[in-house]
C-alpha cells in the first residue's frame, strides 16, 4: 500500500477542530504526517471525528437481539435473562460464532467503533469438552474481526466457578469453564495466532468465577503489562452475596486484593460506595461503562459525576449489543445521571463546554488505554482510524464541529455516520460496510439454523 493523503474539511484533532487538514497515512495504517491549512491530498467532506473503541463485547449476545425482551411467567431480572443468554450460547457451532461475531464487528464499524475489546468465554464444545484446538473459538472471533477489518483486543476469559468462593459451575455454564493450564493453553494458542493490529490480554470473568489463587496464578503467568479485564458490582445481589462471602462489597475485594492499576479495566463497576469510587478512580483504572446494557438488564445507575470528580476513567462498550452505538451508549450514560440528578449536562467539562465533546473524549482516552490500541486522537503515529459524519443528514443540518458532535450523540445516532477508515482501510462507504453482502449472509444462514 502507498502513502495516501486525505484532506478533511472539519476534523477534530487533539487541540481542537481544524479545517483543511491533510493526513498522511503510511503502509501500516499509521498516521506519519499531519498538516493543517493544506490544498493535498483526496478531499473527504463531512465532520471527522477519531474511531471509538468499543471496550466490552460478548459477540454471541447479537443473537439476542429482540428476543429477551418478553415478559416471563415470574419477576424477571439480570439472572432470569442470564438463564436465556446462556441457552443461546449453547447452541453455537465455531461457524456460527464466526459469523455472528463478523455481523457484530461490522455493525461496529458502521457505527463509528473502529476497535473492540471481545471478553471470550465460550471456549468449549456444547458438551463442555475442549475442541480440538483448545482455543478454537477465540480463534473464530480474531477470524471474524479480520473479515469485517476491525482491530480486537481478545479477552480470553478465566472462568472456573458459579459463585463466590469457588462454588461449582452450573450446568448452563459448561461451555465457559477451565482451570488455570486449561485457560493458558488457549492464552498461548491466541498468542501465537496473534497479527496486525490486535492485541492480547486476560478476563476474569468476575469475582464470582474465579478464586484469589487461580487468578494469581494466570496474572503471574501471564506477561505483566497486558489489559486485565472483569466483571465486578454489576448487580445487588453480586454486592450482597460478597459480602456474606468475604465481608467486603465487590469493588473493595477487588481493590485490596488484587494490584489493580492502569492496565485494568472494572467492567460495570455500577454498585460503589463514596470511598470505593474514590479508590477506584485512584487506581487509574478504566471503568468499562455499557450503559444500554445495564439499562437493558435493569444493573442500575453508576456514580459517573462522583467517579469523574475523583478523576476516574471510562470507556464504553456494546456489551450484549442490545443496541451497537457509540452515541446511543454516550447519552445513556449522559441521561442515567440527568434522571438521577435533576440536571442537564451533567458530564460536560465545564462552563460553555459540549456535553458531547466531553464524554466523546473521555470515551475516546480511556477505551484506547483499556484496550491498549494505538487509536483514540487523530495524531502522528496513531493507527488512522477515522469516523465521517454525513453533514446532509438532516440532524447534521447547519450543525458544525461540538454542535454535529451533540447532535449525533443525542439526536441522529448511527444514521449519522457516513464512511469509517479503520487502520488506514475504507470500510464503511456511505454507511455500508465494504463487506456486508458476504457478512451478511452468513450471519442469516447462522440464524436460520437456530431458529
Ligand atoms: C456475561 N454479561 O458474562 O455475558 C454477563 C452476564 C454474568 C453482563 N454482565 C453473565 N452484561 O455476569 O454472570
Ligand atoms: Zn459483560
Amino acid at each position: 500500500m502507498e502513502q495516501r493523503k486525505l484532506r478533511f474539511d472539519s476534523v477534530l484533532l487533539p487541540t481542537g477542530w481544524a479545517r483543511d487538514v491533510c493526513v498522511s497515512i503510511d503502509e501500516g495504517g499509521l498516521i506519519s504526517n499531519i498538516q493543517t491549512s493544506s490544498k493535498d491530498g483526496e478531499r473527504i467532506s463531512g465532520i471527522t471525528v477519531p474511531g471509538m473503541a468499543n471496550l466490552h463485547s460478548h459477540a454471541h449476545q447479537r443473537l439476542m437481539q429482540g428476543l429477551a425482551e418478553r415478559a416471563g411467567p415470574g419477576a424477571d431480572s439480570f439472572w432470569t435473562w442470564r438463564e436465556v443468554m446462556y441457552g443461546f450460547a449453547l447452541k453455537l457451532s465455531p461457524e456460527d460464532l464466526e459469523a455472528v461475531a463478523a455481523q457484530a464487528y461490522a455493525e461496529m464499524l458502521c457505527s463509528g467503533f473502529t476497535s473492540v475489546g471481545e471478553f471470550q468465554y465460550l471456549h468449549h464444545q456444547p458438551g463442555g469438552s475442549p475442541y480440538e484446538n483448545r482455543a478454537e473459538m477465540s480463534l473464530r472471533c480474531l477470524a471474524a474481526a479480520d473479515s469485517a477489518g476491525i482491530a480486537t483486543t481478545l479477552l480470553p476469559v478465566l472462568y472456573s466457578h458459579g459463585g463466590f468462593g469457588g462454588a461449582a459451575p452450573n450446568q448452563g455454564q459448561r461451555r465457559f469453564i477451565n482451570d488455570v493450564d486449561g485457560f493458558l493453553d488457549i492464552y498461548e494458542i491466541i498468542n501465537d495466532a496473534l497479527h496486525g493490529h490486535h492485541q492480547l490480554g486476560i478476563a476474569p470473568h468476575s469475582l464470582r468465577a474465579v478464586t484469589k489463587t487461580g487468578l494469581d496464578a494466570v496474572l503471574e503467568s501471564t506477561p505483566q503489562g497486558q489489559p486485565v479485564h472483569i466483571h465486578v458490582a454489576e448487580q445487588t445481589k453480586e454486592v450482597e452475596d460478597c459480602l456474606a462471602w468475604s465481608k467486603q462489597r465487590p469493588v473493595e475485594y477487588l481493590l485490596s486484593h488484587f494490584n489493580v492499576n492502569k492496565n485494568w479495566c472494572a467492567i460495570h463497576a455500577t454498585h460503589m460506595l463514596e470511598h470505593e469510587v474514590r479508590v477506584l478512580a485512584a487506581s487509574g483504572a478504566v471503568a468499562g461503562l455499557c450503559p444500554t446494557t445495564e439499562a437493558n438488564l435493569g444493573d442500575g445507575i453508576f456514580p459517573a459525576i462522583e467517579f469523574i470528580n475523583a478523576g476516574g476513567k471510562f470507556g464504553i462498550g456494546s456489551d450484549s449489543h442490545i443496541t451497537i452505538s457509540p452515541a446511543e451508549d454516550l447519552r445513556m450514560l449522559e441521561y442515567s445521571q440527568r434522571l438521577k440528578h435533576h440536571t442537564r449536562n451533567a458530564l460536560a467539562d465545564g462552563a460553555g463546554l459540549s456535553t458531547g465533546r466531553s464524554i466523546f473524549e473521555r470515551a475516546l482516552k480511556g477505551g484506547a488505554q483499556a484496550l491498549q490500541q494505538n487509536m483514540g486522537a487523530i495524531e502522528i503515529g496513531g493507527r488512522a482510524d477515522f469516523v465521517v459524519l454525513n453533514d446532509d443528514h438532516h440532524a447534521l443540518l447547519g450543525r458544525a464541529e461540538d454542535a454535529a458532535l451533540d447532535a449525533w450523540i443525542f439526536s441522529g445516532g448511527n444514521a449519522c455516520v457516513r464512511d469509517v477508515y479503520a487502520g488506514g482501510k475504507l470500510q464503511v462507504k456511505d454507511g455500508l460496510h465494504v463487506n456486508a453482502t458476504t457478512i451478511k449472509n452468513n450471519f442469516k444462514k447462522t440464524i436460520e439454523r437456530l431458529a
